[in-house]
């Protein structure tokens, strides 16, 4: 990796969710480098909520960023967590150097990410500005299209790439981050939907143990036991609301 000090990374996400700063999360601690979850920490040591509406609002940024996640390294300030994810994978090996693996690793990274924004509609269908209670009907409707459609759809078609790739990781024979990204991807949709994704796991088998290999990882094992793993919870992308899973 370039010539970085040795500064923890600052990463900016809201503090009582795993929500989208988990995959982020997941990279830095398979990196096994220093981070501060900044709005995790005490407001009397700079942290706090406020701090990252402060980010949000700044005027002092060069490149403001709509939403976070966001990685902060000295003077260089990143959001979208497709793109945290791969400047930290290039940093610290966790994607290889070449330029065909390089792009395949975003369009996987991307497609997950656009899965994810599948599964935030399943319980917001109509507006985030709302309760889930205030759009519930939607939401059953929504609900039920990603469980017979979309999910099948995305789950197959990972299977597809591990096949296509023949190792034991999506990129073939060394993990990367995207490996991470698919484990918390998997983890969420059986939190959320149990029964929806226990009827299409045995269709999956190569994703089931990839998601095994992933969470065996030392270094994930020993974050998943960690306080800094923030449990699911119905504030978060993935909810569990028993109503939507299938029935
Ligand atoms: N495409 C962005 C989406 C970012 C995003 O939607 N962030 C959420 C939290 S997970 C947020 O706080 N959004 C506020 C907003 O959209 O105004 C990414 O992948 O990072």
């Amino acid at each position: 990796m370039s010539e970085r000090d040795d500064a923890p990374y600052e990463l900016f996400y809201w503090p009582a969710i795993q929500g989208r700063g988990e995959f982020v999360r997941l990279v830095l601690e398979e990196a096994g480098v220093a981070y501060v979850d900044v709005a995790r920490q005490p407001e009397s040591e700079g942290g706090g909520v406020g701090v990252l509406r402060e980010m949000l609002e700044s005027e002092l940024d060069q490149t403001p960023s709509f939403a976070p996640p966001m990685l902060r390294d000295g003077d260089l300030l990143v959001s979208q967590t497709a793109n945290i994810c791969l400047m930290l994978a290039r940093r610290h090996g966790l994607v290889p150097d070449d330029e065909p693996s390089r792009l395949h690793a975003n369009q996987l990274q991307l497609t997950i990410q656009d899965w994810l924004t599948e599964v935030h509609d399943t319980h917001h269908p109509i507006s985030v500005a709302d309760y889930y209670e205030e759009q519930r009907e939607e939401a059953r409707e929504r609900a039920s299209f990603f469980i017979e459609k979309r999910m099948p759809n995305f789950l197959e078609y990972v299977e597809r790439v591990l096949d296509s790739m023949g190792g034991d990781w999506l990129l073939g024979h060394e993990l990367s981050y995207v490996d991470l990204s698919m484990f918390q991807m998997i983890r969420g949709l059986e939190y959320a939907f149990p029964r929806a994704f226990d009827s299409y796991r045995h269709d999956v088998p190569g994703l089931i143990t990839l998601i095994d290999r992933v969470r065996d990882r030392p270094r994930v094992a020993a974050y998943l036991e960690s306080d800094r793993r923030i449990p699911f919870n119905e504030r978060g992308i993935f909810r569990h609301y028993p109503e939507l899973d299938a029935g």
